[in-house]
């Protein structure tokens, strides 16, 4: 499997989510040569990145078999339906369309929302988009109040006595970390560099922190700087 990359954007979330559920990849990095300028992506051989995504944008996943997946939602669900047991999104049918809808949330309302403010447009124009940007994450801080994640997932616990030996098996049910989480988290990373204002959403804060110490996280950041 393939995850086609760039250093600090989007595709920390599938990154992320391919750690997590600890499937081998490859990362292959996209390089852009003229900043804004879909012509300029290029793969590592210099070859145009338009020949994997003509609409240049990264990520995309690419199966051994050849087959591509495009679109954050898309792709980190994928992932997360290669190891049900990790519980990396709730494999019920509702529990799995809450973290769709989780997904579609932050990749039209939170990450096309910062759009504007990576690009040269006037100041009134970045306002706005900073305020409709606190507003959203507004409601997800209320939304993480008492809660570690943003969902909960129901966890198989193996029973073990002393010595090792298998007793059994419970379910434990409880806010536990999804694929939503690392999307979120990936947005989550720009805020600094868009001047968008987090004071005071302490839930949404302590949700960052928690993840930036989760070892998946801290590989998928590692990796992505080499
Ligand atoms: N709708 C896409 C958006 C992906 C996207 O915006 N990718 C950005 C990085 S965050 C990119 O590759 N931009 C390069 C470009 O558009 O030229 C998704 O959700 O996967």
């Amino acid at each position: 499997m393939k995850l086609y990359y760039q250093s600090g954007t989007c595709s920390l979330s599938p990154r992320i989510a391919l750690e997590e559920a600890g499937i081998p990849y490859e990362a292959v990095r996209v390089t852009n040569q003229k900043m804004g300028d879909p012509e300029g992506q290029r793969l590592p051989d210099g070859s145009d990145f338009r020949a994997v995504n003509p609409l240049s944008y990264v990520p995309v996943l690419e199966l051994d078999d050849g087959r591509r997946l495009f679109e954050n939602p898309a792709i980190v669900l994928y992932i997360a339906d290669l190891v049900p047991e990790k519980q990396l999104a709730p494999q019920d049918s509702f529990g799995h369309s809450k973290v769709l809808e989780r997904l579609c949330f932050i990749g039209s309302e939170l990450h096309m929302g910062f759009t504007p403010l990576f690009m040269d447009v006037p100041d009134a124009v970045k306002t706005s988009a900073r305020g409709h940007l606190r507003h959203r994450f507004s409601w997800l801080d209320q939304e993480l109040q008492g809660r570690d994640y943003q969902f909960d997932t129901q966890l198989l616990i193996e029973e073990r006595d002393t010595t090792g030996n298998l007793l059994g098996h419970h379910h434990q049910s409880g806010p536990g970390f999804t694929v939503a989480d690392g999307y979120l988290f990936t947005v989550l990373s720009w805020t600094e560099f868009a001047q968008v204002d987090l004071a005071g959403l302490t839930n949404l804060l302590a949700f960052r922190a928690r993840m930036a110490a989760r070892p998946a996280v801290q590989r998928a950041l590692a990796l992505e700087n080499q």
